[in-house]
Parts: C-alpha cells; structure tokens; sequence
C-alpha cells in the first residue's frame, strides 16, 4: 500500500472535498474514522486499508498534518472548504516565517499576506520549515520575518496549527520585516 498517496488523499478528503467522501465534519474539522475508511473502501485501491494504516500515517509522517483521537481524525492546517474550521486562538512566539515565491513579493507588500485559496494564512516556526513551504513555490523562495507578536498585540489573531505551523485570518504588510 502506498502511504504517501493515501496521506494526500485523506489530506484532499479532510482539508478540501470532505462532501465527496460523504463525511460529517465537526467544527474543529474532525471525522469518524470509521466513516472515512468505509468512503475509502469504495475505492478498490483502497479497499484494504485499516484503521491501523492511518495510525501509521499519521504517527511517521514528518510533517504533522493529522491527527488522531476518540475514534476520529482531523487535518490540522491547510482547508479550503466553504465551513471555516475553528481553529485555537494564541498568543505567537516573537516571530514567525513565510516562505514564498519572489513572482509573490509585490502583491504581498502591497496587500499583506491573505489566504488566496485556504481559510488562514500559513505560518511557519522557524526558518527551515519556511524554507521548505516557500520551495513549493519557487527554487530560490523569499522568508519574510512577520513581527507576529506585536501584530498581536495590535490585535491580528493567530492560531495554533501544529508545533511547526501557525495560521492567521492575514498579515498586514506593515508587520512583514523583511522582504
Ligand atoms: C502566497 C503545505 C500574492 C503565499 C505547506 C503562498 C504549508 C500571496 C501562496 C501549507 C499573497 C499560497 C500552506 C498576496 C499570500 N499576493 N500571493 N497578497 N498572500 N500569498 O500553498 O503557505 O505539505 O495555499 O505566500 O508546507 O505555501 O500540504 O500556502 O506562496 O504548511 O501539509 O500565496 O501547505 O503543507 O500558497 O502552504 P498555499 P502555503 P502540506
């Protein structure tokens, strides 16, 4: 079985399409494990898969994307869909890092960092994880420093995705420090 396809269908199912899965998601953006295998099992590709796989998905992943408990699974960052997913409100470190494209640097400095197609926008920890996202996008990606905390202080909300990733609703350019 191939774990790296079937992490990215469940991140496609629990992030952005849970409706073609017919799954029921909660506030907070969790689903009954059970309800997704029996989707999966739809799929003769997948129609083995246990809840076993998932746990191991989820527990070797590098990235923490999911996560499991009381019997449901949950996304922790990266959605899309049209209900927006609660999401723990949180003080930030002093800074954070957004790695990005440089075709992306004149709009962001004109209109801050915005969501574009996800519900937050995404933040990263520390640099290296930054580094990482902002390759996704371009070979040789731009880090912005954000000065979340006193963006926070002046009242931008953050919230707490995993211990490599924040989000906020978005980052008005005057707390981008570098770019
Ligand atoms: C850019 C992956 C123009 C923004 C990653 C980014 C992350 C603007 C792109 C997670 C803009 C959106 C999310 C503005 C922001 N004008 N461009 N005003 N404001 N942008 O993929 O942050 O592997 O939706 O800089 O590792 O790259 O899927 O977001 O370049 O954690 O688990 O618009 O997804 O995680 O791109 O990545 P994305 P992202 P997974």
């Amino acid at each position: 079985m191939n774990y790296t396809e079937l992490s990215k269908e469940i991140s496609y199912a629990l992030r952005h399409a849970p409706w073609e899965y017919e799954l029921e998601m909660d506030e907070e953006g969790r689903v009954l494990i059970k309800q997704l295998l029996s989707a999966l099992h739809q799929n003769p590709k997948w129609e083995n898969v246990i809840e076993d796989d998932l746990i191991e998905i989820v527990q070797k992943s590098e990235k923490k994307r999911h996560e499991i408990s009381d019997g449901k699974i949950r996304a922790f960052y990266g959605h899309s869909i049209p209900m927006k997913i609660l999401k723990e409100e949180k003080m930030p470190p002093n800074y954070l890092y957004h790695g990005t494209a440089r075709r992306f640097m004149d709009s962001i400095a004109e209109k801050g960092l915005l969501p574009r197609s996800r519900q937050y926008v995404h933040l990263s920890q520390d640099i290296e994880t930054a580094e990482n996202v902002g390759k996704r996008h371009d070979n040789n990606p731009r880090i912005l420093v954000i000065d979340s905390l006193s963006a926070w202080k002046d009242g931008i909300k953050f919230y707490y995705g995993n211990e490599k990733v924040w989000l906020a609703d978005m980052v008005p350019s005057k707390y981008i420090l570098e770019k």
